[in-house]
């Protein structure tokens, strides 16, 4: 018989020597709110029947919209661990503090609690993203500074993939491993161990209605993707529109994620802290790349928590090149 490894088991084996049971516990209960959403979001075709979402229940009861749903129970079954000193959520403006009845741990969460939902109605796959830092200062409850620190700072990071299967990915900095949800007893199993991205990559994924907002450099450089140049390379185009989605793929694949920015705003739609660092440090994970057309993802030290940047990553042959064509551009 073949041997099943389950997350609990995997992530109790593979702690990093800094991490003395307690990112083990935080990584466990990330995986148990997977667990929680994932039957949730299965169950999302069936508000037609069951009731709108935002209109009121048989029991009188609002029906939550699912990202502020996945948001109340990623906050729900973390902060009360005594593991965390702060949180940020996509769904929440302000910093998450741990309530002063629980005790203060020394992890800092970051995540996007239902990234892509405006594809829940369409049954397109969707995801939550999730960062974990340390708490700059131990002895203090958690400031927006300790949400604020660059992607290098990363103990932690991952995502959790809705889709036809239910899967968590996640890194610690000792490479990055993949687990399905087995349904049949609910339980993540190792599926995907060491994930390294394939060269050569396959895919590029960019919204490409987008093409007159970009500037002449990123213009060109989608012109080299699509195969108008001598030395353009063989890739084929895929975009789903839902950012785990899209990465996972390209992460299975190979091939580049972009989501550039715009030429009058200078930033892209994707926000820093939870979104593109966490997929930044995972890609790094794997061997390939994140930038944002100029400087690595990882190295930005955000100034706000819900900072928007452009995004590159991927095979880091393509990322490396899209940062060519934007050199040259503003060398002009
Ligand atoms: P959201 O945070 O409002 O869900 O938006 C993020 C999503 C990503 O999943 C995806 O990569 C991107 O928006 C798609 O944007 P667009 O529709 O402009 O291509
Ligand atoms: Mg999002």
């Amino acid at each position: 018989m073949s041997t099943v490894t389950t997350i609990e088991r995997f992530i109790l084996e593979h702690q990093p020597d800094f991490a003395r049971g307690e990112l083990t516990q935080l990584l466990y209960d990330i995986a148990l709110a997977a667990k929680i959403i994932a039957h949730k979001t299965n169950r999302a075709g069936l508000v037609d029947i069951l009731g709108e979402i935002g209109a009121t229940n048989v029991q009188g009861e609002k029906q939550q919209k699912l990202d502020v749903y996945a948001h109340d129970i990623m906050v729900q079954l973390c902060e009360h661990t005594g593991r965390l000193c702060v949180m940020l959520s996509e769904e929440q403006e302000e910093i998450i503090p741990i309530p002063a009845r629980y005790e203060k741990g020394s992890y800092v969460l970051v995540f996007d609690p239902l990234d892509g939902s405006s594809n829940i109605d369409v049954n397109v796959s969707i995801g939550t993203i999730f960062g974990i830092y340390r708490c700059l200062e131990d002895e203090r409850r958690g400031r927006l500074e300790d949400v604020l620190q660059p992607g290098r700072n990363l103990v932690a990071a991952g995502y959790v993939l809705y889709g036809a299967s239910t899967m968590l990915v996640y890194s610690t900095g000792q490479g990055v491993h993949g687990f399905t949800l087995n349904p049949e007893y609910g339980e993540f199993l190792l599926s995907h161990p060491n994930l390294r991205l394939p060269k050569p990559p396959a895919y590029y994924s960019v919204n490409a209605a987008y093409y007159s907002r970009w500037s002449p450099g990123v213009q060109r450089f989608l012109d080299w993707l699509e195969g108008k140049e001598d030395d353009s390379p063989s890739v084929s185009a895929r975009y789903i529109g839902s950012l785990v989605a899209d990465f996972h793929r390209n992460l299975l694949r190979g091939g580049i994620f972009c989501y550039p920015a715009e030429q009058k705003r200078k930033d892209g739609k994707l926000r820093l802290v939870y979104e593109a660092a966490p997929l930044a440090f995972l890609i790094e994970q794997a061997g390939g790349y994140a930038s944002d057309g100029r400087r690595p993802i990882l190295d930005i030290t955000p100034t706000h928590p819900h900072q928007r940047v452009a995004l590159y990553l991927g095979n880091r042959s393509l990322v490396e090149r899209v940062e060519a064509f934007i050199r040259q551009e503003d060398e002009q």
